[in-house]
């Protein structure tokens, strides 16, 4: 009952760019991605600890995960097994509504569905109430009910779907990148802690393996493998309003900025409002703090957001009920609201951190001193080169008015406030 049905399943094949993104490379690694989704969901409300993916020969793909298994008994409305319902309707999960999750990171419950429309054979088997049950499809029609066909073990569950991407929707002679998929269940293993995410390429007989105990603390340390940090690694986890946030962070001897966002596990690649509130926090915690401990004196200007961001590696990770995303491909985070709940928590945390450890407070602000310095310097060097270049060119830059005369003596500088002003200034004049 916590299963409803809003559409249904021709539309995907109709039109495949409004569902997965097109029919590119892209758009086919995305299929993958929206079943791996799922289980991940059901890793996140706590169901589920273990996810493999296999790329068989023949580049179809099994997802694999030991969850509790799509519900098989029939659907209250629409009077077939809700595994059918599942799997051929659109907008069919269990996170809309009260009873399903709290949060997800799949297509807003199109993901299985979709998948299954633009597959020529799809096949989903479930093993709950020590049964598995299987179905079949071609192009996202049943060949047949779901039935059991085999019992399992007691207390054994979870869900296997394997599917072969339909040629005649994704044309381009593509094949599946084991580096993107790796890559991807890599993140997706760092932000979702202790569990397991295995990618196995029959292809060319590889595979790989991540749990992350440490989850994006480890990220972060990952991501600094190869540099200096300069203090451990600083990590908050809030729960605000229903909404998780996580960030860990750390500054290094370096200078380039690395970070990342996502939302339900998803990288959002272009960042949105959780990134924004990262920044503002930041920034203003950093001029606080360096206030506060008199490193920056009255007449000193304020850091910018970059100076507080040179050498920084960072991420945050929110959970969300109901993540607004940009669109369909989900690489920026719309909801309003995140911003204020990441400045809240981060804000807050790393404030009392600074005043905690004034050693690593101090370091921290050397650094955004360094960096203001930097770029102050840069600025005057440039002012001064664009200032020599103004006077040597022709053109005037802005609102710079050039005399008509070449001698001084019979020159004079008009200085005006705002541009009717400048206007009246030199149409009064030959
Ligand atoms: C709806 C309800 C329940 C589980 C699932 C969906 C579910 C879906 C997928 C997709 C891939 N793996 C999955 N695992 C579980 C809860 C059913 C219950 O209460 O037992």
């Amino acid at each position: 009952s916590s299963i409803q049905v809003l559409e249904g399943l021709e539309a995907v094949r109709r039109r495949p760019g409004m569902y997965v993104g097109g029919t590119d490379s892209r758009a086919m690694h995305h299929l993958i991605y929206e079943v791996v989704d799922n289980s991940i969901d059901e890793a996140l409300a706590g169901e589920c600890d273990f996810v493999a993916v296999t790329i068989h020969e023949d580049e179809s793909i099994t997802v694999d995960d030991n969850g509790r298994g799509i519900p098989v008994d029939k659907h209250p409305a629409e009077k077939v097994s809700a595994l059918e319902v599942v799997m051929t309707k659109l907008h069919a999960g269990g996170k809309f509504g009260g009873g399903g999750y709290k949060v997800s990171g799949g297509l807003h419950g199109v993901g299985v569905s979709a998948v299954n429309a633009l597959s020529s054979i799809c096949e989903v088997w479930v093993t709950r109430d020590q049964k598995v049950w299987y179905q079949k499809y071609k192009q996202g029609v049943p060949e047949a009910a779901v039935k059991e066909i085999d019992k399992a073990k007691k207390g054994v569950t979870g869900t296997r779907t394997r599917f072969v991407r339909d040629t005649a929707i994704f044309k381009e002679d593509n094949k599946y990148r084991f580096e993107i998929l790796l890559q991807r269940f890599r993140e997706m293993a760092f932000v979702t802690r202790a569990v397991t995410i295995q990618l196995i390429d029959e292809r060319h007989d590889k595979e790989m393996t991540f749990y992350f105990e440490g989850g994006i603390r480890a990220f972060v340390r990952y991501l600094n493998r190869n540099r200096r940090g300069l203090h451990p690694v600083l990590h908050v986890e809030k729960e605000i309003e229903g909404t998780g946030i996580e960030v860990a962070l750390q500054y290094n001897d370096g200078f380039t900025e690395s970070t990342y966002s996502f939302a339900n596990t998803i990288n959002t690649t272009d960042g949105g409002t959780h990134m924004t509130g990262l920044r503002s926090a930041l920034t203003r915690t950093m001029n606080d703090y360096a206030r506060k401990a008199n490193f920056l004196k009255d007449a000193d200007q304020n850091f910018s957001g970059d100076d507080t961001r040179e050498g920084l590696t960072a991420i945050v990770s929110i959970k969300h009920r109901d993540p607004q995303f940009e669109s369909q491909t989900k690489v920026k985070l719309m909801n309003p609201e995140v911003s204020a709940l990441v400045q809240q928590a981060l804000g807050d945390y790393l404030l009392e951190q600074l005043e905690k450890d004034s050693k690593m407070g101090k370091t921290i602000v050397e650094k955004c001193l360094t960096s203001a310095r930097a770029r102050d310097a840069a600025r005057k060097a440039r002012d001064l080169v664009i200032r020599k270049s103004a006077l040597e060119s022709l053109t005037l830059p802005g609102k710079l008015a050039d005399c008509s005369e070449r001698d001084p003596s019979k020159c004079e500088l008009y200085i005006v406030e705002g541009d009717s002003a400048g206007g009246s200034a030199k149409q009064g004049r030959d």
